[in-house]
């Protein structure tokens, strides 16, 4: 058997090789990082206990670790490409992102790593967004994009090649696995040159800016990296003083004592010089850096309770800044609990279930047949609840790992600089989506369903309470 390299170690070494050539390329990146790691410093410093808690988990030195990145694609076979790419690294495609629907003509997914150990070793993702043609409804341009996503190849050969041996192998050796990140990197290069000409270029902006960034270039270029921050309203507030214009307002839910599913906001999308293949000279903006903090998973009926609650404060709060929408969105979700202890009774959040020290003292007694000290608790009337409630169970909440098809959208809008957000008339098409993929995207709630049964399970068996 030859030895090969986890999946685990070429994402963390590729999204490590991404983060050096972003840098390098986008200036304003950098100085973004660095706000964020200033701003991370001053809040560990400020909060003993949260640093200690990280600690425990390992989680310190991978907080400067960029979280996920994001690209486009134009044709199913260049997503079909990706699955394979991404899959050497042990990321598969996880959720479905309508997007058309908020005026973005895209669906997308999530390539991400799935089970705990690999999250936990690098829990790097891509949002991956494929281009609707469809939607266009001019035909004549419509034809014309298509011919050109045809003729273009986003893989190097040498990329294709180590795909193939990683397919037929199992996996890569050391060896290749280094020049699979190499070659991998260059199909999310940025390039200064476009493949069509001004005329072409401005036909399709006209249509929409997503579809010019799409369809002008040799391939999908990375167009952010996210990095975790510990106070994302904190680096909001700064960014202007470190000479980054932020978007208009922060995504998705308000700051909470427990914190829910995903908070983000970026810098906007830079002008960049580009040469035409006309020789013509021009710019073209697409690339800029976001940042994201995360709070717990929501199960379908948490998830429904926040939708509702956020396109309440979305139509309140139209046109505000941020410290006022923030506001708005505080009032509108005093309604969700914030509290650990109801929002699992009320089965809004998904939970991590773990036996404490006194649990673990139960199981032992257990095992060894000798519950006498256990003979007080009629045991047929211990359920979960009274095992926590008994303190021999702890519940952690379980981390959201994926995305938010609104606040995604709006990210997306504040760097189209289109005044444009009506929906395109297109109904989402999962199936079209699955298609071209080539594969079923994996369903995210399923996967944290199943997380916190196991544990579930695993408690309770443990305590000897599996039988009723
Ligand atoms: C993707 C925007 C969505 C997120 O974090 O929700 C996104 C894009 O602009 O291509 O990255
Ligand atoms: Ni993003």
């Amino acid at each position: 058997m030859p030895s090969f390299l986890s999946p685990d170690a070429i994402r963390d070494r590729f999204s490590r090789a991404m983060s050096a050539m972003y840098q390098a390329e986008v200036p304003q990146y950098g100085t973004l990082l660095e706000l964020v790691e200033t701003v991370n410093r001053e809040t560990l410093e400020g909060d003993p206990e949260l640093a200690a808690r990280l600690e425990a988990h390992d989680d310190l030195a991978r907080l400067g670790v960029e979280r996920h990145g994001a690209i486009r694609v134009g044709t199913a076979a260049e997503l079909a490409g990706l699955r394979r790419l991404f899959a050497v690294m042990g990321m598969q495609p996880v959720g479905y992102y309508d997007l058309a629907a908020a005026g973005v003509p895209v669906h997308s997914t999530a390539f991400r790593p799935v089970d705990d150990a690999a999250l936990a070793r690098n829990p790097f993702r891509v949002f991956t967004s494929l281009l609707r043609l469809e939607l266009i409804e001019d035909t004549q341009l419509r034809e014309r994009a298509a011919d050109i996503l045809a003729s273009r190849q986003i893989f190097t050969p040498e990329a294709l090649a180590l795909i193939e041996r990683h397919e037929a192998q199992g996996g890569l050796s050391e060896e290749d696995a280094e020049r699979f990140v190499a070659a991998a990197l260059e199909t999310f290069r940025w390039h200064r040159e476009a493949t069509v000409d001004w005329p072409t270029y401005c036909a399709l902006h006209d249509q929409h800016r997503l579809i010019a960034d799409v369809v002008c270039f040799r391939g999908p270029h990375i167009n952010h990296l996210t990095p975790r921050t510990l106070d994302i309203d904190a680096v909001q507030r700064r960014m202007p003083q470190a000479g980054i214009a932020p978007k208009a307002v922060i995504e998705g839910p308000p700051r909470r004592a427990c914190p829910i599913l995903l908070r983000q906001t970026s810098f906007k999308a830079l002008e960049e010089e580009i040469r035409f293949a006309d020789r013509q000279q021009g710019s073209h903006s697409a690339r800029f850096g976001e940042i994201e903090q995360r709070g717990m998973a929501l199960t379908p009926a948490g998830r429904e309770r926040y939708d509702r609650l956020l396109a309440t404060a979305r139509e309140r709060s139209q046109g505000l800044d941020n410290a006022a929408h923030q506001q708005v969105l505080d009032d509108v979700f005093t309604a969700f609990p914030d509290d650990a202890a109801q929002l699992r009774r009320h089965g809004l959040a998904y939970f991590d279930y773990r036996l404490t020290p006194a649990g673990e003292a139960v199981r032992e007694a257990t095992e060894s047949g000798e519950r006498a000290d256990l003979a007080v608790v009629d045991l047929a009337t211990v359920d979960l609840e009274a095992a926590i409630a008994r303190g021999w169970v702890s519940a952690q909440p379980i981390t959201y790992e994926d995305f938010l098809p609104v606040s995604a959208a709006g990210i997306f809008q504040s760097n189209l600089g289109d005044a444009r957000s009506d929906g395109y008339a297109g109904h989402a098409n999962r199936d079209d989506f699955e298609q071209a993929l080539g594969a079923e995207v994996i369903d995210e709630l399923a996967l944290y369903a199943r997380r916190e049964a196991a544990s579930r399970q695993r408690v309770m068996h443990a305590l000897g309470l599996d039988a009723q």
